[in-house]
């Protein structure tokens, strides 16, 4: 049988979800910002370590300014995964966080939400785990999708996880 698994990327405007999907997708990267209007749906298919393979489908939605409230419900309906994304240089894209996880909770209850901090090329690692430590936000992956540091190994890991 088939296996396939849809997983969206969240975040507020700006993280670097689109960045993170072309990344993982074409393995490519632009400076150029373009705002991602309604979402952009691609399959990849990956081979898993015990040679199945799997379809992930990537919805990379256009993001909020606010709150998770503000995504169209449909494209988080049907999820295996959620990848909530944040900009670690932008203090205002990790302060709705628990707010938002909790949302996820309350109306995805079944579904894992991955936090991911990216642009970490723009800081030092060290100091802004313990930053992000310091301000209780935790989180389970740090990432550059200009670098690709950590991009494929994060993909990797989560396709394991959903398919347990
Ligand atoms: N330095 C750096 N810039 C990034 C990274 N990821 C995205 N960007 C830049 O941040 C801006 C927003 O990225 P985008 O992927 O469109 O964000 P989205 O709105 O969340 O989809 C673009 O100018 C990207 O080039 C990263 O890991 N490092
Ligand atoms: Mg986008």
């Amino acid at each position: 049988m088939k296996l396939s698994k849809k997983v969206v990327l969240i975040g507020h405007f700006g993280v670097g979800k689109t960045s993170l999907f072309r990344r993982f997708m074409d393995n490519e990267f632009s400076e150029e910002y373009k705002v991602t209007l309604g979402v952009q749906i691609k399959k990849k298919v990956i081979e898993l370590p015990d040679g199945r393979e799997l379809s992930m489908i990537i919805w990379d939605t256009e993001g909020h300014s606010n709150s998770i409230e503000d995504t169209r419900k449909s494209y988080l309906l049907g999820s295996h995964a959620f990848i909530y994304v944040f900009d670690v240089t932008r203090e205002e894209t990790y302060a709705t966080l628990h707010k938002d996880l909790e949302y996820l909770k309350k109306n995805h209850a079944k579904v894992p939400a991955k936090i991911l901090g990216n642009k970490l090329d723009l800081v030092n690692e060290k100091e802004i785990a313990q930053h992000l430590t310091s301000q209780e936000i935790h989180f389970d992956c740090l990432t550059s999708a200009k670098t690709n540091k950590n991009v494929q190994n994060f993909f990797s890991e989560l396709a394991k996880e959903i398919t347990k």
